[in-house]
């Protein structure tokens, strides 16, 4: 009991998958906690494990200074929030948005006299309260508000800030879930060369999953060359050799019955690149093309 005592207390809004995931895992800590949900029935199963169930989301804000929600989207926290008493409460805001819709919460939640955090959940709920899975949340806005709080953020999760710009760890979020996409596009590619030859998916899963393992850190010479401006710094394939490969892997893709709509776009801009005279560089000012 004294230890239960000497928790932070938290209150959590939103009980869908992942709201009641991370509930769980401060129930589990020992951390005084009181929940709300929209459907008052998804808040059973945590009321018999020790959760204090509000009526209201006006009761369970005023419960606690520390308020975490995890909604479907900004438009709901909206909904939830509309009628709160927010003065000088911590609001760590753990439901995806966009930068800008970031920003204006933390502008939104100071006019009402709060302190504000944003989160982007870099998991998925079964990683929730597993830290040998490497689930992990970015966040961003008030330093000082992470700091005094860090030990109970860590709980659920691991914790990377990202700086005072709130809309800093929605930005991180959507810039590794893109190039996540990116990943999955190439795989999706990949097996469909193979897809209609008697090649098991399951012998070319390993060697696919360790050749992106192998080739992921390029990433570390993009982000330098993208410092010193040098693109052709440490360069081993320059852009003119590897654009003119390209038409083995398109021929090859249309030898194979595969659309090439996955990896044309991409060729299409090594290409463009190369014609501004850029064959002795890497493959870095591709992004200056994406770039407006
Ligand atoms: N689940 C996942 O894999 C991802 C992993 C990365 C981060 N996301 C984000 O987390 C937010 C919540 O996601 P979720 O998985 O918990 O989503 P649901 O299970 O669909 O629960 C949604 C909750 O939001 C409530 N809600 C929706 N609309 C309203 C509204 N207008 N007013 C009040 N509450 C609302 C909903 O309530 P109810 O339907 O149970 O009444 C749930 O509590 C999300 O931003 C993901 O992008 C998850």
């Amino acid at each position: 009991a004294q230890n239960t005592v000497e928790k932070t207390p938290v209150t959590m809004l939103g009980l869908g998958a992942m709201g009641t995931a991370l509930a769980r895992t401060w129930l589990a800590a020992g951390h005084p906690l009181t929940v709300w949900n929209r459907t008052p029935a998804r808040a059973a199963a945590l009321a018999t494990e020790g959760a204090r169930v509000a009526d209201t989301a006006v009761e369970a804000v005023a419960a606690n200074t520390l308020i975490l929600l995890c909604l479907l989207d900004d438009t709901s926290v909206d909904e939830v929030l509309a009628g709160t008493d927010l003065a000088d409460r911590d609001l760590v805001n753990l439901t995806t948005s966009t930068p800008a819709q970031a920003r204006a919460r933390a502008a939104w939640a100071r006019e009402r006299g709060a302190r504000y955090l944003d989160g982007g959940i870099m998991a998925v709920p079964p990683m929730i309260g597993v830290p040998e899975t490497g689930g992990y949340v970015f966040y961003s806005g008030s330093r000082e508000l992470f700091e005094r709080h860090q030990e109970t953020l860590s709980v659920p999760a691991g914790t990377t800030y990202v700086g005072e710009d709130a809309g800093f760890a929605a930005l991180h979020d959507v810039a590794l879930l893109s190039a996540m996409y990116g990943m999955f596009a190439g795989a999706a590619h990949a097996f469909a060369l193979i897809r209609k030859e008697n090649i098991d998916p399951a012998a070319l899963a390993p060697l696919l999953a360790d050749w992106l393992v192998a080739m992921a850190p390029a990433v570390h010479q993009t982000a330098d060359q993208l410092r010193s401006g040098d693109y052709t710094k440490g360069v081993v394939s320059n852009l003119a050799m590897q654009v003119a490969g390209t038409p083995t892997f398109l021929s090859t893709t249309e030898q194979q019955g595969v659309s090439p709509e996955l990896l044309s776009p991409y060729f299409e801009l090594m290409s463009r690149r190369l014609a501004e005279g850029s064959g002795e560089e890497d493959l870095t000012g591709v992004i200056d093309l994406l770039v407006n």
